[in-house]
C-alpha cells in the first residue's frame, strides 16, 4: 500500500503491542468512528460511558466477543478530537495480552465499522495532521528500531524537535530574504530596493556558510549509520600496524621495515556499545615525486584517502624520536576530531609529557603495544570522543540524516546560485526563484515540503500498530 492510497477518513485499528504473548497487550483505534464502533463491542451496560467527551478518559468496560461466554474485561482509554496522537478521535483497549484475544478485539472493531491500519498509518496520521514532522514521524521509526541506548537517545532527541531546531531559523532567514527581493520585484519601476545586493549577498554568504556545516553534520551523521571510522595514520614505522594489532587482536604484518604496510586493514569493533571500524593505513609522509607512480605512492593515496574518511584520526607519533617536519607540520593542522598516540611507550622510560609544538587542547594518549600500557586509557578516549561528535553532530537518526542530506545538498546548490546571481547583478527575478528553490529544499528536511514518493519510502518501513 502506499501513502496515497491510504484512505484518510476511515477509522483504523491494529494491534499495537509487540507479538507474541504478554501480560497485557493493546489495540489502538483511530477515526471518526472511533467511539461508534467501540460502543458495539461493549457490553449494553456499559455503552453509555461511551460518549465524546473533552478530556482524555479511562474507561473499564466489558467487551463481547463473538463465542465467549462472558465478556472481555479492558481499560479503554479514550481520547477525544485534537488530543490523540494522530489528532484524530482515537481509542487503546488495554486487556489480556494474548495474540488470539487481540486479534479477536481487531476483529470485532473492524467488523464494527474500523479497518485494518497499514503500517505507520498511525503515524502517518500524525503527521498529516501536522502533530509531527517528516523528522519526528521518521524517529518515532528511530526509536522502534533503536538498538542501543545512544540511538534510541538519538531518536528521542529527534523526536523532541531536533532537526527543527537546527533547521528552522535558517529557513526563516532565507524567507525573510526572499521577502525583501520579492518586495523589491513589486516596486521594480520606482527602483526602490530593499536590500542591496551587497548586503543580500553577505547574508547570502553567511547561510550557506550555516548550511555547509549542517550538511557536514547530516552527512557525518549518515556514514555514522553504519559504523564511526577510526583511522591511524601517522610516519613509516611509528608502530599504528602493531597498535592495530594489540587493540584487534588481529594478526597483522609488522615489521621494523618501514612501509610495511601497503593496503589498508579494518576491523569491525564494538567498544562501550559504540559500533566502530577501526583502519590501519600505509605510513604516510611527503612523497617523492619519482615514487608517485609506484606501490608506495598508490598506498599513500589510499592512506590519504582513509584519512579523509575518518570520523576519528589517531594520530601516531613514535616516542623514541622528536616528530619531524612533516610531523610537526601534520600536528599544526589536525584539528578536534583527532587524538595524538604515543607509540613504545615501553622503549623510553623518560620522556616528555607532550611532544614539542603540539597545541596545548590536543588530547595525547601514550601506548605500548608490546605491554598494554595506555591501551585502556585510548579505548575510552576513543570512545568518548565519538560520544562527543555524535552529540556534536545533527541529532538525527540515519535515515533523516541520508534524506536529510541530499535535500540540504539541494538548498546549498540554489543558495550558491542565488549568490552568483546577485554578484553578477542579475534580474532580481532570478534571485527570488533560487531563493525559493533553495527554501523548498530546506522544507524536504523539515518535511513541510513532501513528495509522494517520499511518504511512500518513509511510511512503508514501519510496522503495523504505529
Ligand atoms: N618495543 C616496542 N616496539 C614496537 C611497538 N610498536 C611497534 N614496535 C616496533 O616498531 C616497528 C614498526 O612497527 P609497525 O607496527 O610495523 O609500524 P607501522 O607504523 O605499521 O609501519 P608501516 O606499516 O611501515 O607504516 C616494528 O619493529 C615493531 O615491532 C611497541 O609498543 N614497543
Ligand atoms: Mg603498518
Amino acid at each position: 500500500m502506499t501513502a496515497s492510497s491510504y484512505r484518510l477518513g476511515d477509522t483504523i485499528a491494529a494491534v499495537a503491542s509487540g507479538p507474541g504473548g504478554a501480560p497485557r497487550g493493546i489495540v489502538r483505534i483511530s477515526g471518526p468512528l472511533t467511539i461508534p464502533v467501540l460502543r458495539k463491542l461493549a457490553v449494553p451496560e456499559h455503552r453509555e460511558q461511551l460518549r465524546p467527551g473533552r478530556f482524555a478518559r479511562r474507561l473499564a468496560l466489558g467487551l463481547q466477543l463473538p463465542g465467549w461466554q462472558l465478556p472481555l474485561e479492558a481499560q479503554v482509554f479514550l481520547w477525544p478530537q485534537g488530543r490523540s496522537y494522530t489528532r484524530e478521535a482515537a481509542a487503546e483497549v488495554h486487556t489480556w495480552g494474548s495474540p488470539p484475544v487481540l486479534q479477536a478485539v481487531l476483529e470485532q472493531l473492524c467488523r464494527a465499522g474500523a479497518r485494518p491500519a497499514a503500517p505507520g498509518e498511525f503515524t502517518l496520521r500524525a503527521f498529516l495532521s501536522g502533530r509531527l514532522d517528516l523528522a519526528q514521524a521518521e524517529a518515532v521509526l528511530g526509536v522502534i528500531q533503536a538498538q542501543d541506548p545512544q540511538e534510541l537517545q538519538t531518536a528521542l532527541d529527534q523526536l523532541a524537535g531536533g532537526v527543527g531546531r537546527l533547521l528552522l531559523p535558517v529557513q526563516e532567514e532565507l524567507l525573510e530574504l526572499l521577502a525583501h527581493v520579492e518586495a523589491g520585484l513589486d516596486f521594480v519601476e520606482e527602483d526602490i530596493q530593499f536590500i542591496s545586493p551587497e548586503e543580500l549577498a553577505r547574508q547570502l554568504d553567511r547561510l550557506l556558510d550555516q548550511l555547509q556545516q549542517l550538511q557536514r553534520q547530516f552527512q557525518q551523521r549518515r556514514r555514522a549509520e553504519s559504523r564511526w571510522r577510526v583511522v591511524l595514520c601517522g610516519s613509516p614505522n611509528v608502530g599504528k600496524s602493531s597498535l592495530f594489532a594489540a587493540l584487534t587482536g588481529q594478526a597483522v604484518l609488522v615489521s621494523p621495515t618501514p612501509g610495511t604496510t601497503r593496503d589498508y586493514l579494518q576491523a569491525e569493533l564494538l567498544w562501550g556499545g559504540m559500533p566502530l571500524a577501526l583502519v590501519d593505513t600505509a605510513g604516510a609522509e611527503a612523497v617523492s615525486t619519482e615514487k608517485q607512480g609506484g606501490v608506495e605512492g598508490q598506498a599513500q593515496h589510499l592512506a590519504r584517502q582513509q584519512q579523509e574518511q575518518a570520523d576519528l584520526v589517531l594520530f601516531c607519533l613514535d616516542s623514541t624520536r622528536t616528530p619531524n617536519a612533516w610531523e610537526q607540520e601534520q600536528l599544526s593542522r589536525l584539528g578536534s576530531q583527532a587524538i595524538v598516540v604515543w607509540t613504545k611507550a615501553d622503549l623510553v622510560p623518560r620522556r616528555p609529557s607532550r611532544p614539542p609544538g603540539l597545541a596545548a587542547q590536543m588530547p595525547v594518549l601514550v601506548t605500548s603495544s608490546r605491554t598494554g600500557e595506555g591501551l585502556g586509557e585510548l579505548r575510552r578516549g576513543v570512545v568518548e570522543k565519538l560520544r562527543g561528535l555524535g552529540s556534536s553532530t545533527a541529532s538525527v537518526i540515519p535515515a533523516t540524516a541520508a534524506r536529510g542530506a541530499e535535500a540540504l545538498g539541494g538548498a546549498v546548490q540554489s543558495l550558491e546560485e542565488a549568490l552568483r546571481l546577485v554578484q553578477a547583478r542579475e534580474p532580481e527575478e532570478l534571485v527570488a526563484a533560487a531563493l525559493r528553490s533553495g527554501a523548498d529544499w530546506l522544507g524536504q528536511v523539515l518535511g513541510t515540503v513532501y513528495t509522494e514518493d517520499i511518504l511512500d519510502r518513509i511510511f512503508s518501513r514501519f510496522c503495523i500498530g504505529k
